[in-house]
């Protein structure tokens, strides 16, 4: 297939959403998904300006002063070792470089803490080849490799900061879910933090960003999120199934 029609097959795809291939990050639907989004916009577009400028002042150079329009043995200016040149075309860049190092730092600061004032916290732990969701109350919604689509779904309250705690079993993943956050790593030993606080209902896929195994590409992921009170009907439904013991066992 061509580059055209892999395009266009990915603008069609993004079209049905849920789907997980974009040209672009979707619409971000979390503050530091908003924030991960609006980086990544800023940077590209200090990029594609420094990109026109540097090859607009190619072209004029070239076609300005190309041979043909010299007289015979001429010889352009030397500015070989020129300090004041040498001095601008150092410190410019630098200046670029570090004030994009400093604003992502300070994105990344924000997006990736251990708050403290969260109004819930979930447990995101990652093995070959799922993820468990520990809501801390007994409930533990397992997402386990799937390849089809059907992956049960993480579900969230709207209108509500999340505490998201990661941790992994055996080797390292990360989980990313492009329109609620930026890929957190889940490593055996320690944890990691990020949170999440989704202003609308809807679904929202995602998968392991690290490459962990035969089963990798298995480890889809579905954020959903709900109304409060669907959320505490869900969760109702999630306690009752997950004690079964209150009819006596033999
Ligand atoms: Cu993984």
């Amino acid at each position: 297939m061509s580059i055209a029609g892999l395009s266009a097959l990915a603008f069609v795809s993004s079209a049905c959403d849920v789907g997980g291939i974009s040209p672009i990050f979707p619409e971000p639907v979390s503050p530091n998904g908003r924030a991960i989004y609006d980086t990544y916009i800023g940077i590209s577009i200090l990029g594609v300006i420094v990109f026109v400028g540097v090859e607009a002042a190619l072209l004029w150079v070239a076609i300005r002063y190309r041979r043909t329009r010299q007289p015979a043995g001429y010889l352009p200016p030397q500015v070989h070792g020129h300090t004041g040149l040498e001095i601008t075309w150092t410190v410019i860049p630098l200046v670029i470089v570090l004030a994009i190092a400093a604003y992502s730092f300070v994105e990344l600061q924000q997006n990736f803490q251990p708050i403290s004032n969260q109004q819930m916290t979930v447990i995101i732990s990652g093995h070959q080849f799922g993820w468990n969701y520990d809501y801390g109350n007994g409930v533990v919604v397992h997402q386990e490799q799937n390849i089809d689509g059907k992956v049960e779904p993480f579900v969230v309250p709207t209108h509500t900061l999340v505490k998201l705690q990661f941790r992994a079993v055996d080797v390292i993943h990360s989980w990313w879910v492009p329109a609620i956050s930026g890929k957190t790593d889940a490593v055996p030993g320690y944890d990691n933090f990020s949170w999440l606080k989704i202003d609308r209902v809807g679904q929202w896929r995602g998968e392991c960003a690290e490459l962990c195994g035969t089963g990798h590409a298995a480890m889809q992921i579905i954020v959903q999120a709900m109304d409060q009170s669907d959320f505490d009907a869900w969760m109702a439904r999630q306690k009752a199934s997950a004690s079964p013991s209150a009819s006596p066992s033999p």
